[in-house]
């Protein structure tokens, strides 16, 4: 499929890094611009998606990793195919919260699963689309883990500290290796300051609408 005009923005980082509450900033701000704003997120994104992400933070399953690799692909396909690609094609900037570069943090990094392996995976089943714009959210875990002591634990969350230190260090290794599609935010500081450095990266990053 065609590349289409619109932009493919995804925001990651470890669990309590500010993901989800940047993203609302970012929707206001952009639409702001002129954008037409699609905010979407993974897992997830499709009917498939969602209902295969209610399993896949289910605490009470016991999955593998190459379970949870086949569930984050196949409603990865989905997504794109039913909601990405037609909203790029439309000309939408699409903000999505997490999308490949977590399986590679997470499952690669944080499950020691060989990256060579998920490499294939991604080649077999993903249709061609990988995004424009990589806002990775940098954070040491001990802090992600005192943002968000306060929730129920999801499946992943109640992975250890050294789980999220690898995890991070994948994040690390993948913006070393695509500097031109990542930007890195300090996702230490207040929230104010998340959102200057969010304003930032987007004027250098970001084209005007239309001209995606
Ligand atoms: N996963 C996902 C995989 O294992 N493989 C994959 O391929 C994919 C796609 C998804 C889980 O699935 C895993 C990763 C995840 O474990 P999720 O619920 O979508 O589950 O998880 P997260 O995206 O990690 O959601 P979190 O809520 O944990 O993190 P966010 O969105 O980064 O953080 P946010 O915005 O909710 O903020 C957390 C708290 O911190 C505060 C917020 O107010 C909130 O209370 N906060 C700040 N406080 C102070 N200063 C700041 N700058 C702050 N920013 C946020």
């Amino acid at each position: 499929m065609a590349r289409g005009p619109g932009f493919f923005l995804t925001l990651e980082g470890i669990e309590g890094a500010g993901k989800s509450t940047s993203l609302a900033f970012l929707q206001r701000y952009c639409t702001g611009l002129g954008w037409s704003v699609e905010t979407t997120r993974e897992p997830g994104g499709g009917p498939l998606g969602e209902a295969l992400r209610a399993i896949f933070l289910d605490p009470g399953l016991d999955l593998s990793v190459e379970e949870e690799l086949l569930l984050l692909y196949a409603g990865r396909h989905e997504h794109l195919r039913r909601k990405i690609l037609p909203a790029l094609q439309r000309g939408a900037l699409v903000l999505c919260d997490r999308f490949e570069d977590s399986t590679f943090a997470y499952q690669g990094g944080g499950r020691s699963f060989p990256i060579e392996r998920i490499e294939t995976l991604s080649r077999w089943t993903k249709l061609p689309r990988a995004p424009d714009l990589t806002l990775w959210f940098d954070l040491d875990p001990a802090l992600g883990a005192e943002r968000i002591r306060a929730r129920h634990p999801d499946r992943l969350e109640r992975e250890s500290q050294e789980f999220f230190a690898r995890a991070r260090r994948i994040f690390a290794a993948r913006m070393a290796a695509e500097p031109q599609r990542f930007w890195r935010i300090d996702a230490s500081v207040s929230l104010a300051e998340v959102e200057n450095q969010l304003m930032v990266a987007l004027a250098a990053r970001l084209p005007s609408p239309g001209r995606g």
